[in-house]
């Protein structure tokens, strides 16, 4: 299996409930390794950036309100199949259909404050870890 790099953000809702140490740790229990990772505070439109491939849904506005509304902690996370390993552990976008002991199913509140996101594919991980981090804050 190859070993992969994927960008994950927990999201404001679980910044607000200091839950960052609890989804890292069901990070690294799946072995995933967290390769880089820090603190900061979107702008909306640093979040309409993000999520600009959303633009035409919806609930765009309300998303990215919600993504600039505290501080969220964007992380690399490495391991053997990174990429469907760190959804696998998030759960399903809507905590209501999440597997038990998946991240989404035990800490999220809704479909919209769902506490993580997870790269879906490596050219969207390769973006989305570029959007983020300098090639000096990503370690070998
Ligand atoms: P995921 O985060 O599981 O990749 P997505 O890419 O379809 O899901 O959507 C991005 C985010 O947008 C999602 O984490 C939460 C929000 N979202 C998705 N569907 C929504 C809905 N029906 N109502 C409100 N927010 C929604
Ligand atoms: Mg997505």
């Amino acid at each position: 299996m190859a070993t992969e790099r994927t960008l994950s953000i927990i999201k404001p809702d679980a910044t607000n409930r200091n839950l960052t140490g609890k989804i890292n740790a069901k990070f690294e229990d799946a072995g995933l390794r967290i390769v880089a990772q820090k603190r900061i505070k979107l702008s909306m439109e640093q979040a309409g950036k993000f999520y600009e491939v959303h633009k035409e849904r919806p609930f765009y506005g309300e998303l990215c309100e919600f993504m600039a509304s505290a501080p969220v902690v964007v992380q690399v996370l490495e391991g053997d199949n990174a990429i469907a390993k760190n959804r696998e552990v998030m759960g399903a976008t809507n905590p209501a259909n999440a597997e038990p002991g998946t991240i989404r199913k035990e800490f999220a509140l809704s479909v919209g404050e769902n506490s993580v996101h997870g790269s879906d594919a490596p050219e969207t991980a390769a973006q989305e870890i570029a959007f983020f981090f300098s090639g000096l804050e990503l370690v070998g």
